[in-house]
């Protein structure tokens, strides 16, 4: 393993996207993202991400320079047309009008389009619950997980996302794929030569398998808590796609044409603003329910997220480990 402060991991990965030809402003909103998933432990959308953004970049499936264009489409709708860029940027663009909407109505939505998206959700989320909004985000990928029942794949790994602000803490936040476990994370275990633990995904028979060259390359990934998931990942796909007039996950794979770059399509945002919700009472409200976290921390479970934020305070004292061999990888990249 290298260690590297969060310093050194900013300098490498902004150093190779401006390298292989991004503008600053790509380059600085993808690196606060995979800088920030490496601090909080979530090594599936950390550096190693850069790779896919270059190999994107050469396969012509990402614009290195462009411009998210905010469009204001409706009293609690804003629009972003990411242009073949990166979420990252365009969400940045929006986030203010989507903060100033929801401040003025209650409730509002920011829908991403026409976007390449390959980051961890969370890392918008806690933009919103910083601003004090309760927050949802959902974002389909290319179509690498069978539906509960079936054996070929259909929907992307389809993340869930929502925070909730809280008075002085940490803001609860969970964020998950509606697949077993994020795509990233079996790429992780082929790169490291580890097989998978069963039930992540099947081979092209729908006979369960845990080497991932076989479920990434042959088979298809499968769904978390069956049926359950299977319906939320359609959901994803219904409302980050065709009600935002973007792709499936279906139509990304097949935009993609086999060049494996990162998914192209888009995601949409809710935000929803408790002092509209309830005026006054908010404060008061907001302090009930800090009881529900207790109950859950009271008897010795974990919130989601606690892990992150211990990893976040250890990487800002120690900084990040990174393998040798995706250290080596990278450094390639700027030569
Ligand atoms: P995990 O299964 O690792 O974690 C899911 C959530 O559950 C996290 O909030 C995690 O908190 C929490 N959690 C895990 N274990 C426990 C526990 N024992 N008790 C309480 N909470 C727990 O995530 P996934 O593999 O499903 O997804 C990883 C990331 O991949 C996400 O950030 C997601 O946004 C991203 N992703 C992005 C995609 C895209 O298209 N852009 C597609 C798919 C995934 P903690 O982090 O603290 O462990
Ligand atoms: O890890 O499943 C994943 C993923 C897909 C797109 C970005 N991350």
């Amino acid at each position: 393993m290298i260690r590297l402060t969060l310093i050194e991991a900013r300098e490498l990965a902004e150093s190779i996207l401006l390298h292989n030809g991004f503008s600053a402003a790509q380059a600085q909103a993808v690196t606060d993202t995979v800088v920030a998933g490496e601090r909080d432990g979530c090594a599936s959308h950390g550096l190693y991400r850069v790779l896919g953004c270059v190999n994107s970049l050469r396969a012509g499936k990402v614009a290195a320079n462009a411009e998210p264009q905010v469009v204001d489409q409706a009293p609690s709708i804003v629009r972003v047309d990411a242009a073949g860029g990166f979420s990252q940027l365009a969400f940045k663009a929006g986030l203010p009008l989507l903060k100033e909407k929801t401040r003025a109505t209650g409730i509002a939505a920011l829908a991403i389009n026409r976007c390449v998206h390959f980051s961890a959700l969370w890392v918008e989320i806690e933009q919103l619950t910083d601003a004090g909004l309760v927050a949802l985000a959902f974002t389909p990928s290319h179509a690498w997980v069978a539906p509960a029942g079936g054996s070929q794949p259909v929907f992307g790994t389809n993340p869930i996302a929502f925070g909730w602000p809280r008075a002085g803490k940490n803001p609860f936040v969970f964020d998950f794929a509606t697949s077993a476990i994020a795509r990233g994370d079996i790429e992780l275990h082929r790169r490291a030569g580890k097989a998978i633990p069963e039930g992540w995904g099947v081979d092209a028979q729908g006979q369960p398998s845990t080497d991932p060259n076989v479920v990434l390359d042959h088979g298809a990934m499968l769904t978390f808590g069956g049926h359950k998931g299977s319906a939320l990942a359609a959901m994803v796909e219904l409302i980050a796609g065709p009600l935002i007039g973007d792709l499936t996950s279906a139509e990304s794979l097949a935009y993609d044409a086999g060049s494996k770059s990162s998914p192209y399509h888009g995601e949409l945002l809710i935000a929803l603003d408790p002092k509209r919700f309830l005026g006054d009472a908010a404060e008061q409200h907001l302090a009930r329910a800090e009881g529900v976290f207790e109950s859950i921390q009271g008897q010795g479970a974990r919130l989601p997220s606690q892990r992150r934020y211990e990893a976040r305070l250890r990487s800002e004292v120690e900084g990040v480990q990174i393998p040798q061999a995706l250290y080596n990888d990278l450094k390639a990249l700027l030569a």
